[in-house]
C-alpha cells in the first residue's frame, strides 16, 4: 500500500500505563489529524481510550489511506488482523452516521471514489467554509535522492539474516548491481507501490566506515502539513538517525526528530525530553525504536506529545512545526557497536578477521518511506493540482492565491489574510472601488479605524474619481447626480474659467466654481452686475467707476531726485540694505494710491529669514502711485530687476515688499552677479565700511 500507514502495533495515543505489560513494547504511534489528535486507542487490541471530542479523525485518516488505495497493505500482526479489521469497520460505520462529520465531506467522497457534489470550500448556501485537501501519502511516486546506493559502481555483495521456512534464522548473501534490473536497489524503490509480499528495497553500499553517514532527500514539490513520517526497513533498524525538514524547497533544514541509543553523544541532545507549551517546535531525540529489536518500522508522528495539538487550529507554532516541503533522513550509525553486529555473535561460520565479510552486513536498507499529510492550503482549498508551469499548487478558493493560498488574490485586500478555521473561513474580500480602479492595497490603520471591517485603499482611481473607494470626484470635477457612482462618466469637469476663477476646483455637487471678485457664472465666465471687463488677468472685472480720475496725476515738476535708481552699486549700499534679491515682474494692478506688482523672486542673495524677501516664488511689490508717476523707479511687466531695501514695518494692508526711499532697483544684467558676489563675500567676512561717526 502506498499510503501505508499504520497500525503495526496499535497503541495509538496510548499512555504507557495503558499498554499491558505483556504486549511487545513498541513506541506508541499517534496518528493525528490536522486539528485533533487521535483517537482510537487500541492497546493489546482492545479499545482503551479516546479523547471526548472528534475522537475518530486520526483513525479516519488512517482508514482513508488504507481503504482508498487498490493495493493497500494494511499490515497488522496476523493474530491482531481480524480483530482490528472489525474495529476499523465499526469505527467507519459509526462515522458515517455521525452528522457533524458529514460536512467534512472529503473523506466520504474519497471513500466512495466519487467527485464531491459541490465544492467543499462552500456550504450548501454558498457561504465559504474551511476546506482541506485529502489526507494522502505525500511521498508516493516522488523522487528520492540517496547519497549512496548499493551497486552503482559495480556489483557488491551483501548479507542479511532471514527466517527460513523451518523457522530458523540464517544468513543469506546476495549481490546488488545497479546495471541489472533484478539486482538494482535504487532510491525510487522507497516511494513505489508497496507490496508486503514482495517488498522492493533501496540499499546503501555496504561499508565499515564509521560514522556511516548516508542521506535520503525527498522533495514533496510544495508545502504539506504532515501527520507522520513512516519508514519500513528491509534490513535491521538503524541505531542513530535524524529526520530534518525544509520549508523552502531544500535551501535550509531544521531538525524534526532524532533516533539514537546515545542521543547525547551522537546528537548532543537529551533523550526523551518532555515537550511543554514553551518548546513545541523542538526536535526530540528518542531511543524508543531500539526497545523493539524485531520491529521493522519507525514512525514519527509530528504532533505526538505536543500539548497544543489538541488546539492545533489556534496554534501557529504547531502549524509551522508540521509544515514541510522536503524531508531529509540522515543515517549516522547502523549499530551501537559496529564490531558487535548481530551476525557476528551467531555461529554462522564467519571469520572475525575477514573485514570484507563484516562489511557485507553493514548497510542501510529501506523498503518504504511514507509521509502522511495534507497538501498545505491553509483551509482555503480542497485539492492540489499542477499549475501551468507544472508546479504542484493549491487550487485556491475564498479569493486567496499562492501555492499555499497564503495570501489574498489581487484586488481582494479589504481585510487581512487569515488561515481558515472551523468557525470562520476568513475569506478574502474584494476592495470597493466602485468600478473605477483595478488595484488596491491594504491599510492596517484604516482597518483599525473602521472597527476591523474594511481596510482596502483603491489605487489609481480612474474616470476622474478619487478617495479610498474612488467614491468622490477628483479636484476639477464634480458629481453628476443623475448617474450612479459606478458610472464611467459620473464625474464631470468643472471647466472653471482660467481667468475668472480662483481655482480649478468647484463645488462637488453643484459644480459652482470659485469666482474672483466681480466675476459670476457657474464657471466664472462673466462680470457681475456693476462690474466691467478690464484688461488685467488678475482682476478681470473691475467696478464701473463713476469718478474716473481716481489717482492724482503727479506733475512732472513735483518729482524730486530719485533715490531708488542709483547710478552705481557699492559695498556700503549693499551692506546697509536688509535684502538683495533678483525678481521678475509678472503683472500689475491698481489699488488705492498704490500699484501692486506681481513679482517672482528668482534669487535671494541676502535676506533676513522670515521676511517677505527671503521667500522665493510669487510675491507682491508695492510702489506708490506718485513714485511710479515720477518713474522712480520705472517698472515694466516682463522685465527682471535687482532689488535691495530694508524690511519695512509690516503693513497688513500691503503684504509683500514695499519700495521706499531706501530701496534700490536696477534693471538686471548678468554682469551684476560678479559684483553682488563680491559684496556679499566681503560682508560675510565683516569687511563692511564703518558708519561715519558724528563729529564730537
Ligand atoms: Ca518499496
Amino acid at each position: 500500500m502506498n499510503g501505508v500507514l499504520l497500525i503495526e502495533r496499535y497503541c495509538f495515543g496510548a499512555r504507557d500505563n495503558d499498554v499491558p505489560a505483556d504486549l511487545p513494547s513498541v513506541p506508541p504511534f499517534l496518528l493525528s489529524a490536522s486539528s485533533r489528535a487521535l483517537v482510537a486507542t487500541v492497546s493489546g487490541c482492545s479499545l482503551v481510550e479516546a479523547p471526548p471530542s472528534f475522537p475518530l479523525i486520526g483513525a479516519l485518516e488512517a482508514a482513508e489511506t488504507h481503504f482508498d488505495r487498490p493495493s493497500s497493505e494494511f499490515r497488522v500482526p496476523s493474530l491482531l488482523r481480524k480483530e482490528l479489521t472489525v474495529i476499523m469497520w465499526a469505527l467507519l460505520i459509526a462515522l458515517t452516521l455521525w452528522s457533524p462529520l458529514r460536512t467534512e465531506g472529503a473523506y466520504f467522497s474519497q471513500f466512495s471514489m466519487k467527485e464531491p457534489d459541490h465544492d467543499p470550500c462552500y456550504d450548501m448556501a454558498g457561504r465559504p467554509v474551511r476546506c482541506v485537501p485529502d489526507f494522502i501519502n505525500a511521498a508516493f511516486g516522488k523522487p528520492v535522492i540517496a547519497s549512496n546506493t548499493c551497486g552503482t559502481s559495480g556489483p557488491s555483495k551483501y548479507c542479511s539474516i532471514r527466517e527460513d521456512a523451518d523457522g530458523i534464522l540464517r544468513e543469506h548473501c546476495d549481490t546488488c548491481d545497479g546495471s541489472v534490473r533484478d539486482k538494482a536497489h535504487p532510491a525510487s524503490l522507497l516511494t513505489d507501490l508497496n507490496n508486503s509480499q514482495n517488498m522492493t528495497c533501496w540499499m546503501s553500499e555496504p561499508s565499515t566506515d564509521y560514522p556511516h553517514n548516508v542521506t535520503l532527500t525527498l522533495s514533496l514539490g510544495k508545502k504539506f502539513e504532515l501527520t507522520y513520517i513512516s519508514m519500513q526497513f528491509c534490513h535491521r533498524l538503524p541505531d542513530s538517525m535524524a529526520i530534518y525538514k525544509s520549508t523552502d524547497g531544500g535551501k535550509t533544514w531544521t531538525p524534526f526528530q532524532f533516533y539514537s541509543t546515545e542521543c547525547r553523544n551522537i546528537y548532543g541532545r537529551e533523550p526523551n525530553v518532555q515537550i511543554s507549551k514553551h518548546n513545541e517546535q523542538e526536535a526530540l531525540c528518542t531511543d524508543a525504536h531500539a526497545l523493539a529489536p524485531l520491529a521493522n518500522r519507525i514512525a514519527f508522528a509530528t504532533l505526538e506529545g505536543r500539548p497544543s495539538s489538541f488546539e492545533f487550529e489556534k496554534s501557529p507554532v504547531l502549524q509551522d512545526w508540521v509544515t514541510a516541503s522536503d524531508i531529509r533522513i540522515v543515517f549516522n550509525r547502523l549499530s551501537p557497536d559496529q564490531a558487535e553486529l548481530y551476525g557476528l555473535t551467531n555461529d554462522v561460520g564467519t571469520n572475525f578477521t575477514d573485514l570484507d565479510v563484516i562489511k557485507q552486513r553493514y548497510y542501510y536498507s529501506m523498503g518504504e518511506l511514507a509521509v502522511g499529510g495534507r497538501c498545505k492550503c491553509n483551509g482555503h482549498s480542497s485539492r492540489c493540482v499542477l499549475d501551468k508551469m507544472g508546479k504542484y499548487t493549491c487550487d485556491c478558493k475564498h479569493n486567496t492565491a499562492g501555492a499555499e493560498c497564503e495570501r489574498c488574490k489581487p484586488f481582494h485586500y479589504d481585510r487581512p489574510w487569515a488561515r481558515a478555521t472551523s468557525e470562520s473561513a476568513h475569506e478574502c474580500v474584494p476592495c470597493n472601488c466602485n468600478l473605477h480602479a483595478k488595484k488596491c492595497r491594504f491599510s492596517m490603520d484604516l482597518y483599525r479605524l473602521s472597527g476591523y471591517k474594511s481596510g482596502g485603499v483603491c489605487v489609481n482611481c480612474k474616470h476622474n474619481t478619487a478617495g479610498r473607494n474612488c467614491h468622490y470626484c477628483k479636484p476639477g470635477y464634480y458629481r453628476d447626480s443623475s448617474r450612479p457612482i459606478t458610472h464611467r462618466k459620473v464625474c464631470k469637469s468643472c471647466n472653471c474659467h482660467p481667468v475668472g476663477s480662483l481655482s480649478k476646483s468647484c463645488n462637488q455637487t453643484s459644480g459652482q466654481c470659485i469666482c474672483k471678485p466681480g466675476v459670476t457664472g457657474i464657471t466664472c465666465n462673466r462680470c457681475a452686475k456693476g462690474f466691467q471687463q478690464s484688461q488685467s488677468p488678475i482682476n478681470p472685472c473691475i467696478p464701473i467707476l463713476t469718478n474716473v480720475n481716481t489717482f492724482p496725476i503727479a506733475a512732472k515738476d513735483q518729482c524730486g531726485k530719485c533715490r531708488v535708481i542709483p547710478k552705481r552699486m557699492n559695498q556700503k549700499k549693499f551692506c546697509r540694505r536688509d535684502y538683495a534679491i533678483a525678481v521678475s515682474v509678472l503683472g500689475r494692478e491698481q489699488t488705492n494710491g498704490w500699484i501692486k506688482f506681481r513679482i517672482l523672486i528668482e534669487d535671494v542673495f541676502k535676506a533676513k529669514s522670515g521676511s517677505f524677501a527671503s521667500r522665493r516664488g510669487e510675491q507682491a511689490l508695492w510702489v506708490s502711485y506718485s513714485s511710479l508717476a515720477c518713474k522712480c523707479p520705472k517698472v515694466r511687466v516682463g522685465r527682471k530687476y535687482f532689488l535691495q531695501g530694508r524690511d519695512a514695518s509690516n503693513d497688513l494692508s500691503r503684504p509683500g515688499i514695499s519700495l521706499d526711499n531706501h530701496s534700490i532697483m536696477l534693471e538686471w544684467n548678468e554682469d551684476l552677479i560678479e559684483k553682488i558676489d563680491r559684496f556679499a563675500r566681503r560682508e560675510h567676512r565683516g569687511q563692511c565700511p564703518m558708519r561715519r561717526k558724528m563729529a564730537p
